[in-house]
């Protein structure tokens, strides 16, 4: 067991997961930049280690505490509270910091600079929330909300530095040597990346694909739609990876990659679907063309997160491209089956992957998450 980084300065991110891999993919991708590139020191307090596991396969479910990549990982609660000596706290996703955590704030000779992390919304009124504070309602703390965005009024968004040229240096031979590690030949059609949720229109998706002219390579890493991927296909294609056929259409099964990795399948495709917020932010950075599922949410939030992201996406996409992704997006989202709409968003790939990589140019100019959290500390911590 390695002793936690108890040198004042350090920064606390507290991570409740939700379900799926979100919650506890953004704190950990936000821990490592904070780490490696402004060498922070960092300790992550999660209340699920087997979800962290998933997406960091080095990680010891069983420790209350280890290092991970110079990472403080703390199993909460059973890794008790951290010592009163953070200079910033991180609560992430407002997932509510635990009481007594907060009195030891409030009774530290220094509080810390308790931010709260937001989800991620491309809606217009976050640029004017951003950066805002709210005093606790009982304790002399200061709470300040922070939101990432697409935006320079906002925090921006997590990028490793040096990502987009290793995008870009990803080239033939690297390719080959992905689908090589996991047992396939390199695609001989285009390549397609699916990680969804499963209330997803699944069946009429593949249907279409299936039934293109234009062959098409799926790549299905393992989970719940794989699961639904398998059922379609049919008894016979249940065992092992693949490749099975059906029509025009090959689908390839992957393990769930670990988060480092995950970046190389969506450069090894040519499309991209995503979900929630981490792979969606990824799949942006990966400069190839995209489809988008938000986590649903009550009130049909997630409907008007979507609108908001497409409107800045497609402010300046030519109108047959952006009618075809608009469409398709509608349609995945609303469960309502894609077969009319698939192979029009086909018909317009090659605008959407130059719209992509241009998008991605332009993104990369409005921020950089952790970069911008550690210039806001700078400036509230005297
Ligand atoms: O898993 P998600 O649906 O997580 C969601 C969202 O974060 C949502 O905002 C939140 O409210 C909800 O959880 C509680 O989608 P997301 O955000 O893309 O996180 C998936 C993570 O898994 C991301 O870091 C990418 C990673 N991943 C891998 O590392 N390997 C894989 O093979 C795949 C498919 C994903």
């Amino acid at each position: 067991m390695v002793a936690g980084h108890s040198a004042s300065g350090a920064w606390d991110i507290f991570c409740r997961v939700v379900d799926n891999f979100g919650d506890a993919g953004v704190c950990w991708r936000l821990a490592r930049i904070l780490r490696h590139e402004h060498d922070v020191p960092v300790r992550l307090w999660i209340d699920d280690l087997q979800t962290l596991q998933a997406l960091y396969p080095a990680l010891d479910p069983g420790l209350p505490r280890q290092s991970c990549e110079g990472i403080t990982v703390c199993r909460w609660p059973q890794a008790g509270l951290p010592d009163a000596d953070a200079a910033v706290v991180i609560e992430a996703f407002g997932c509510g910091l635990p009481e007594e955590w907060i009195a030891g704030m409030a009774q530290a000779a220094k509080p810390p600079l308790w931010i709260i992390l937001e989800y991620l919304s491309a809606e217009d009124w976050v640029d004017s929330h951003h950066g805002l504070s709210s005093p606790h309602p009982q304790l002399s703390l200061q709470r300040y909300f922070f939101f990432p965005g697409f935006t320079t009024a906002t925090g921006g968004l997590p990028r490793e530095s040096g990502l987009l040229s290793r995008r870009d240096g990803f080239g033939t031979a690297a390719r080959q040597a992905f689908w090589s590690e996991l047992g396939f030949a390199p695609p001989q059609a285009p390549a397609v990346s699916l990680f969804a949720y499963a209330d997803a229109p699944l069946a009429g998706l593949l249907s279409a694909m299936a039934a293109d002219t234009r062959p098409l390579v799926l790549a299905v890493p393992e989970g719940a739609l794989l699961s639904a991927v398998r059922g379609w296909l049919g008894s016979e294609a249940v065992a092992g990876r693949g490749p099975w056929r059906r029509g025009t259409l090959e689908v390839r099964a992957l393990p769930f990659l670990p988060q480092a990795r995950y970046d190389e399948l969506l450069w090894a495709c040519n499309f991209n679907f995503v979900r929630g917020e981490d792979s969606f932010v990824r799949a942006q950075w990966a400069g190839r063309p995209l489809v988008w599922q938000p986590y649903r949410q009550e009130d049909d939030a997630h409907q008007r997160k979507m609108a908001a992201f497409l409107a800045r996406y497609c402010a300046d996409l030519a109108a047959p491209a952006a009618t075809a992704l608009q469409a398709f997006w509608r349609d995945w989202n609303a469960a309502a089956d894609p077969a009319g709409s698939w192979p029009a968003l086909r018909d317009v790939a090659d605008d959407l992957a130059r719209h992509a990589l241009r998008w991605s140019a332009k993104l990369a100019d409005s921020g950089e998450l952790a970069a911008q959290l550690v210039e806001f500390s700078r400036r509230k911590v005297k």
